[in-house]
């Protein structure tokens, strides 16, 4: 008996894709407006990942500049195909799909080479006989459907007309799609009722890649709609991957609530064991409910599987692969070179609450509760110049533990953005100069913010609710809570190391 923990990638990793290559196994997630796009793990166990980097790392291949909330970059898929990786997605607010590839997994991907069929989550299909599918969603005049042609990889010309392949189940929204061949039957898997508490997976086969396919008699294959309590909602865009030894696994995303139906940690990536069955198609998990502590049996490999993981120390180094911008960043504005050891965040006009390009850096909240804590040097010289951390959802969700100027002095206070309300805290009082120390404690329901210095005790300057940070208290978005390093105005603020500690 093995135990392994989902998610497997805790925090905002949607939408995620997986292949293998011998037995190393690769990973996307989308990324919508943070910058670098895409990024990109690696596994030998399907259990422990470590993120490589990112695969849209240049303004050539990932435009966001004017990106709406959760525009940008969506779902991506990732493949392998004689000797060549290719990560098909979606910028969907500039320009559409696209394929990008390389030749080198630790090294920059091409520019994008863009496909003219339409939709969303676009997927790459490479049959035994060189022929490539190119796979996503086709918007119909009464709704959505399954598109499919075939294109020239090199040049990513459509070589057929698009044809709708499947309408799904019945659900609504069947997107996500996923084609696959084993035994000489093409099996297509999509998900199907929208990301949201209805999400499914579905899946249907055929004797020929462009159907007519029939769906499975136990369809959806994987979904927690209609289970009140289980911890993991809204499961669903999923892939499969298949391991040395035959074995099938598939991945795909999921919500862990922090309350009943609010969640702020985004679509996390979570995995789960798949048995073909007598009838030919896939069981997953046995037919359970997908929870936090997962139960293996009869692994071939014992290190397939680990015991329960303990919360890592994740001490990140700036500008390291876990870090993020807004939009595309204007690089002048931050500085590694001004003092070693330390990331200068040098502010603009724009500020966290503008739909723009913001002097921020972020990395992902994937844990309820965990604390963070930066040292900053900031001696802001203007009234609206302020600096600080905070907990990043959208420029209209947003919690900032900020530095900034009251009546001459230089005082700490929490600013509070939520929709069309923003509070600021009463302020406390901070030294004349001197570097001061920021911590956020972040618990399931709440967020609790302290200053201090090397010498001060740490003071509470607020704290704010975790609800008000949901994605279901705010206009449609697909991503999840940052925490972040900003600088607003005309001041330089030097932040020295960065904590994240998971409780
Ligand atoms: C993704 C699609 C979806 O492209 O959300 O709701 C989009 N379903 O599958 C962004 O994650």
């Amino acid at each position: 008996m093995g135990y392994y923990r989902n998610p497997i990638l805790p925090g905002f990793h949607p939408d995620p894709s997986i292949c293998r290559v011998n037995r190393d196994y690769y990973l996307v997630t989308s990324s919508f407006e943070f910058f670098p796009g895409v990024p990109l793990f690696h596994s030998e166990d399907l259990i422990h990942w470590e993120q490589i980097g990112h695969v849209l790392t240049r303004e050539s291949q990932l435009v966001l500049e004017k990106c709406p909330v959760s525009g940008g970059i969506w779902a991506p898929t990732i493949r392998y195909n004689k000797g060549r990786f290719y990560v098909t997605t979606t910028n969907f607010s500039h320009g559409g799909n696209f394929i990008v590839w390389t030749d080198d997994i630790d090294g920059e991907w091409s520019d994008p080479i863009w496909i003219k069929q339409k939709g969303i989550d676009p997927s790459l299909f490479f049959d035994d006989d060189g022929t490539v599918y190119f796979v996503s969603t086709y918007d119909m005049p009464d709704g959505q459907a399954i598109g499919q042609c075939i294109i020239d990889i090199e040049t990513g010309n459509m070589l057929t007309e698009t044809k709708i392949i499947w309408n799904g189940s019945g659900g609504k929204y069947p997107e996500g799609p996923h084609m696959f061949r084993k035994n000489g039957i093409y099996y297509l898997m999509i998900a199907e009722g929208g990301t949201e508490y209805g999400h499914m997976e579905t899946i249907a086969r055929s004797s020929s890649p462009w159907g007519p396919f029939i769906g499975c008699p136990r369809n959806p294959i994987l979904t927690h709609r209609d289970t009140r309590l289980e911890e993991f909602q809204a499961l669903g865009h999923a892939d499969l991957v298949v391991t040395p030894e035959g074995d099938s696994w598939m991945i795909f995303h999921g919500i862990r609530t922090s309350q009943y139906m609010l969640h702020h940690l985004g679509r996390e990536t979570m995995i789960a064991p798949v048995s073909w069955v007598e009838d030919g198609w896939p069981l997953v998990y046995g037919g359970k409910n997908i929870t936090p502590i997962m139960e293996v049996l009869d692994i071939p490999d014992e290190k397939f599987v680990t015991k329960i993981q303990g919360p890592d120390l994740i001490e990140s180094l700036f500008l390291d692969k876990y870090w993020s911008f807004l939009r595309n960043p204007d690089m002048k504005s931050y500085s590694l070179s001004e003092r070693p050891g330390s990331i200068c965040l040098i502010g603009s006009k724009v500020s966290l609450n503008d739909c723009a390009s913001p002097t921020f850096i972020g990395r992902r909240q994937q844990h309820f509760n965990l604390q963070a804590k930066t040292i900053v040097d900031y001696l802001p010289k203007k009234d609206n110049d302020m600096a600080g951390m905070t907990i990043f959802h959208t420029n209209e969700h947003h919690y900032d533990l900020a530095i900034r100027l009251c009546n001459g002095k230089r005082v700490a206070i929490l600013r509070k953005r939520v929709g069309d309300m923003q509070t600021e805290s009463n302020p406390v009082v901070l030294p004349e100069e001197g570097k001061i120390i920021l911590y956020i404690i972040a618990q399931k329901l709440e967020y609790s913010f302290f200053v201090g210095t090397e010498v001060m005790e740490r003071v509470q300057v607020g704290t704010g609710r975790t609800q008000l940070l949901s994605t279901e208290c705010m206009p449609m978005t697909f991503t999840g809570c940052f925490i972040g390093l900003f600088s607003e105005g005309q001041s330089k603020a030097w932040f020295e190391k960065f904590n994240y500690t998971p409780n």
